[in-house]
């Protein structure tokens, strides 16, 4: 089997709520970008990725450039086996993880689908037939934000990723922590994501003024030394998300010891083949998983899905049902939320396929 033509198309998706996190960043309408790996066997591989702008070292309209680059090595490329071809890719054009995922979940599509599996099946096969998700609430006034919490505990979810530092105001950040860890009762996982955005000082202040509540913390500053201080000065069980994204950043964040938890997206890794690896470093390194993406809509959720589905639960923390915050949906028939949790398709491949009317008309055609 051979690659015949890449397609591209770029789709704006639009959150229900426009969501808030700290240093200004906000995801309102964000540009998702879908490809699509045609063969001359007449399969076809979908693959999706949609970068958050300012969020990391990544854009959505350097996606096509990227791909543009790598069409040569992929078009007459066997997709069968994504590590090889992406070893390839990975020789032809360094970095630029970000781009590469979505190519990587699309040979994988192609992978599961010429063996006629569901992907998690290639993924080493079924371990959940659910996962848990958390509600990430965006950061607005404190009292709103438990009432998301409370309206999103009635239906089922046991997880809040509560997003602070939007307002620059420590004593709002304790507010918002206290007021959801009181809104969804005992039990839930409550915790305080600032993507960044604060100083040591800052987050250390916050931690300090909840320690005496059951409550995790998220990504507080830009560098791993500073959310180990923040760690070791709090005392707070700490998740890290922006600085986990390759096998180095995993051992020191675990070496410094702040690595409770971790996010584990597939665009900051380079697509599913390098989130498995990942995946598999941080069973060793003892860290709770959450697996997703940055943003996206049904292609990106679903193959984060496979890969959590074929993960041990017991390492699972959480997953997320990206498109589920967002419109359109790319495919509408794909899993969604039910009493807290969300299941992978069961389809051959990813299982997702977007409708083409809601992919407008592509933006570039490789062949
Ligand atoms: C990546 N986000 C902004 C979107 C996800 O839903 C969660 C959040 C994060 O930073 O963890
Ligand atoms: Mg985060």
């Amino acid at each position: 089997m051979k690659i015949t033509r890449v397609t591209l198309w770029r789709v704006p998706l639009t959150s229900h709520e426009t969501y808030y996190m700290a240093a200004g960043k906000a995801c309102a309408t964000i540009e998702t970008v879908v490809v699509r790996l045609d063969c001359d066997s007449g399969l076809s591989g979908w693959g999706e990725v949609c970068p958050i702008p300012h969020y990391l070292p990544a854009y959505a309209r350097g996606v096509e450039p990227a791909i543009e680059e790598m069409a040569p090595v992929l078009l007459g490329a066997d997709p069968i086996g994504p590590e090889a071809l992406m070893t390839r890719l990975d020789a032809h054009l360094q970095g630029h993880p970000y781009a590469k995922s979505a190519i990587d979940i699309a040979l994988w599509d192609l992978t599961a689908k010429a063996a006629e599996l569901p992907l998690y099946r290639l993924l080493g096969g079924r371990q959940a037939e659910d996962l848990p998700l958390y509600h990430s609430i965006t950061c607005v006034e404190p009292e709103v934000m438990a009432e998301i919490a409370q309206e999103a505990r009635g239906t089922g979810i046991k997880q809040f990723q509560v997003k602070l530092g939007a307002d620059k105001d420590w004593q709002a950040d304790v507010a918002r922590l206290r007021l959801v860890r009181e809104a969804v009762g005992s039990g839930p996982l409550v915790y305080g994501d600032w993507n960044c955005g604060a100083k040591r000082l800052e987050a250390t202040r916050v931690g300090r003024a909840v320690a005496d509540l059951d409550i995790m913390l998220e990504q507080p500053c830009a560098t791993l030394e500073d959310c180990a201080s923040v760690r070791a000065a709090t005392g707070l069980p700490m998740k890290i998300d922006e600085n986990a994204h390759d096998t180095e950043s995993l051992l020191k964040a675990h070496a410094l010891g702040c690595m409770d938890a971790v996010a584990l997206k597939l665009s900051k890794f380079g697509g599913l083949s390098a989130l498995r690896r990942a995946r598999d470093l941080c069973l060793h390194l003892g860290a709770k998983l959450c697996i997703e993406d940055t943003w996206g809509s049904d292609i990106c959720t679903a193959a984060a899905l496979h890969l959590a589905a074929a993960t041990p639960p017991d390492a699972v923390l959480n997953v997320c049902d990206l498109s589920g915050y967002v419109s359109p949906r790319l495919d509408p028939a794909a899993p969604v939320r039910k009493n807290g949790r969300i299941a992978p398709p069961d389809g051959l491949g990813l299982g997702v396929a977007p409708e083409l009317d809601a992919l407008g008309e592509p933006c570039r055609v490789f062949d």
